[in-house]
């Protein structure tokens, strides 16, 4: 009914800007000596780095992440991360570098090409695309440190060729003191990795500290405090979309695998908290999926937390049909969709909302989280209603370059001097007539 499709779409866009886990508020508590909310912990962090710079930033480190890191220490040293690199296991590093030119091939194709159109012989107008400059890209420390989001993010920025590129991971046994994320960054080339997380680490990136100079743009996933920082500073530097937590519909039909859909949801619940919805118009198909849940929860690892996840976050929709299917699909507008249907390209083709769409039974959206090319940074919580995953055009910026000749400018003059008349703005109208008057007086018109 459309009563619990509002109450699903609710609790859908609760983004991790809701989320406060037990442990931080109380951490947030002591540091401050009061109940705060999420906004006011990061304006008064943001506000404190701005005015104290690195010792804000230094005693944050400290009281948040009970690590004590000095000027020394706050950037990993070229010597740490090669140590890094030689202890890792060729296994490891071999994967890295194979997803890595997966990511970077696809990332490279689709860097949008400058362009130079045609209009007329008396003037050109382009639109000319150039990278950032410098890049800052936030890694999460808790268990969500993951090298996958490592490459999915870094390897975006170097697509677009972007110069500077700067890791922080709070220092903690996930972060900047996990050999394998250490390993990691230096397979793929990134010199600048700093010892610092949370909503001091964005504003370090945004107004720059002693030792670690501000950067254009701030990106990667992070919690409540990290998703609000970055807001915070967005009006001096880009971000990209604000990830809460990873979301997926499967739609399937009576041609899917029960089998594989359970393993679809239960992977998806696993990032605890996920969501996961399964939309189907075949009703045997909910009760199959029901009983390999089940089976499967017992096998995993995380199990107990996909299992939480799932009771929580997890939603099983049975629709008349398919066309009410993708109405429902088109209104969640959710990071990922998964089509297992008997034509997934055509249910595909009905969908305007979506990070990224999986097709067909042999794609599952993990091949996406690690493999594919597309980035695993996608909108959430309803937001891809309006919002796209990172690529490698986000670490780009446009520029337009319009160049007239004289009898370019006397084409269009008289409609310029027109409307900045009407708008009042004469001194417009006389930079372009003052241009005309010297054409007049050096060549007299035909
Ligand atoms: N599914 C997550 C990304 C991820 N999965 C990282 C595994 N590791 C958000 O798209
Ligand atoms: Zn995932």
């Amino acid at each position: 009914s459309t009563k619990h499709l509002a109450a699903l779409q609710e609790r859908m866009s609760h983004n991790q800007a809701d989320i406060v886990s037990p442990s931080s508020r109380k951490l947030t508590q002591a540091v401050f000596g009061q109940p705060l909310t999420p906004l006011k912990v990061v304006e008064k962090i943001c506000l404190d780095v701005k005015a104290k710079g690195l010792a804000a930033v230094l005693k944050y480190t400290e009281q948040f992440d009970k690590a004590t890191v000095t000027a020394k220490t706050l950037r990993v040293s070229h010597e740490e991360l090669v140590k890094a690199y030689q202890s890792a296991s060729s296994e490891f590093l071999d994967c890295i570098r194979r997803l890595r030119d997966n990511i970077m091939q696809f990332q490279i194709g689709l860097l949008a090409k400058d362009a130079t159109l045609p209009l007329s012989e008396h003037y050109e107008l382009q639109l000319r695309y150039r990278p950032l400059r410098r890049v800052g890209i936030c890694i999460p420390g808790g268990a969500a440190a993951y090298p996958s989001s490592l490459l999915m993010t870094v390897c975006p920025a170097q697509a677009a060729e972007v110069p500077e590129i700067v890791v922080v991971m709070p220092p903690t046994s996930n972060g900047a003191n996990n050999l394998d994320m250490l390993a990691a960054c230096h397979l793929l080339g990134v010199k600048e990795v700093y010892r610092v997380g949370g909503a001091q680490a964005v504003a370090a990136l945004a107004y720059g500290v002693e030792g670690l100079p501000a950067v254009d743009m701030i990106v990667g996933p992070g919690n409540v405090f990290v998703s609000t920082a970055k807001q915070f500073v967005s009006n001096q530097v880009a971000i990209d979309c604000l990830a809460g937590p990873s979301e997926v519909i499967v739609v399937a039909d009576e041609t899917a695998q029960a089998d594989f859909i359970a393993l679809d949801l239960i992977a998806q619940a696993e990032h605890s908290p996920g969501v996961a919805i399964l939309i189907t118009w075949h009703a045997e198909l909910l009760v199959e999926v029901e009983k390999h849940i089940v089976k499967q929860l017992a096998h995993l690892e995380r199990g107990e937390l996909a299992k939480a996840a799932l009771e929580d976050y997890g939603c099983m929709i049975l629709t008349k049909d398919k066309a009410e299917a993708i109405e429902i699909v088109n209104s969640l507008a959710c990071e990922h969709l998964h089509i297992q249907t008997r034509d997934p390209e055509g249910f595909a083709d009905k969908v305007d909302n979506a990070g990224a769409i999986f097709i067909g039974q042999f794609t599952p959206v993990a091949l996406g989280d690690y493999a594919a090319g597309p980035s695993h940074v996608l909108p959430t919580g309803g937001s891809s209603r309006y919002a796209s995953g990172l690529s490698a055009n986000d670490f780009r910026k446009k520029t337009s370059i319009v160049n007239f000749t004289k009898t370019g400018l006397r084409e269009v003059a008289d409609d310029v001097i027109l409307l900045a008349k009407k708008e009042g703005l004469t001194g417009h109208a006389a930079s372009v007539q003052i241009r005309l008057r010297e054409t007049l007086a050096a060549r007299p018109p035909k």
